[in-house]
């Protein structure tokens, strides 16, 4: 049977449709210290990237200044960007990575 409130639930929910997440690119910046094989590492364990690609999108940072490592939520991009700069920061290399909205 019905409880009476699942009618104005579901007129709520028409009026209140769910939104999406934005979205949010996760970039890396070259700079001149930072050793290619840590980019590379860092594409690989942060962002799941396999070796080949993990390389090509480091020297696509190298030679134009930045890159796009992932696009993800709010929340999971920030959690990205604090990994990257803790592992830089804790290896002693000033890689910079941030997030920004993609659209
Ligand atoms: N430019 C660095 C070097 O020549 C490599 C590098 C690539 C640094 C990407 C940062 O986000 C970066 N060792």
């Amino acid at each position: 049977h019905d409880d009476g409130q699942g009618a104005s639930l579901v007129v709520e929910r028409q009026r209140q449709r769910v939104q999406p997440p934005r979205l949010y690119r996760v970039l890396m910046l070259n700079d001149d210290y930072t050793p290619m094989e840590f980019v590379v590492e860092v594409l690989q364990h942060f962002f799941g990237k396999d070796r080949e690609t993990a390389t090509q999108i480091m020297l696509k940072i190298h030679l134009e200044g930045k890159g796009i490592c992932g696009v993800y939520s709010r929340d999971v991009a920030e959690t990205k960007v604090q990994q990257v700069m803790d592992a830089a920061q804790q290896a002693g290399h000033p890689l910079q990575c941030v997030a920004e909205p993609a659209d």
